[in-house]
């Protein structure tokens, strides 16, 4: 059976792809280009049903969609729905997390806490919706390291990563453990119906 997934970052694409391949090869995930809704809401759980709700209505196809981004513990959990243009810059990440370092510079550790957070909605059209979270819990670094992933990662220490940052995990290692895949590991048994 087929499920959108509602997102116009090619990342997130690459990332789901290889997560839901990894549990539920049999589920074919088709990328959406239909109209962008406004993402209006103030957290992750409002975004996230806003984009799977306008997906689910534009094809008539279950569809889900992931609202994310770093909470950092010491500013409230700022950037959190924002991280997408922390800086001023929609989709410049490097601004971004530049941005998120100058604010942390006189912070250090134990107080550099942060969390990855992944809100994924699931709406079936003329059926029930859902929402799941999965968090990722690690450090911020002092600065960036690694090539790998996007956004945030080079400058985010997960707890469970030795001293590396996520943007130093593989692909496969991100996506065993991510924010992302926690995620989803909570979305799949509601979508064992599909
Ligand atoms: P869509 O709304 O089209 O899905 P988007 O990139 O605008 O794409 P969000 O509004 O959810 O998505 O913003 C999420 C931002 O949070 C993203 O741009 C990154 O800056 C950050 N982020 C989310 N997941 C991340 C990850 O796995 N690694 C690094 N940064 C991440």
């Amino acid at each position: 059976s087929r499920i959108v997934l509602a997102t116009h970052n090619a990342h997130k694409v690459e990332e789901f792809g290889a997560i839901v391949a990894a549990t539920r090869p049999d589920l074919e995930v088709v990328g959406y280009d239909g109209p962008e809704p406004v993402e209006d809401g103030v957290t992750f759980a409002e975004n996230a049903l806003i984009k799977a709700r306008a997906a689910a209505a534009h094809t008539g196809l279950p569809a889900m969609a992931d609202d994310s981004g770093i909470s950092v513990d010491v500013l409230g959990g700022s950037p959190g729905v924002f991280s997408a243009y922390w800086a001023g810059h929609r989709k410049d990440g490097v601004a971004n997390y530049e941005l998120l370092l100058d604010q942390l510079s006189d912070i250090a550790d134990p107080h550099r806490t942060a969390q990855f957070v992944s809100t994924i909605a699931l709406v079936v059209p003329g059926g029930e919706e859902h929402v799941v979270t999965g968090i990722w819990s690690g450090r911020l670094a002092t600065a960036p390291a690694g090539g790998n992933g996007f956004g945030y990662d080079p400058v985010f220490l997960p707890d469970d990563a030795d001293g590396r940052t996520a943007a130093e995990l593989s692909a496969a290692e991100k996506n065993a453990t991510s924010h992302r895949a926690r995620a989803f590991e909570a979305l799949a048994p509601l979508l064992a119906a599909l």
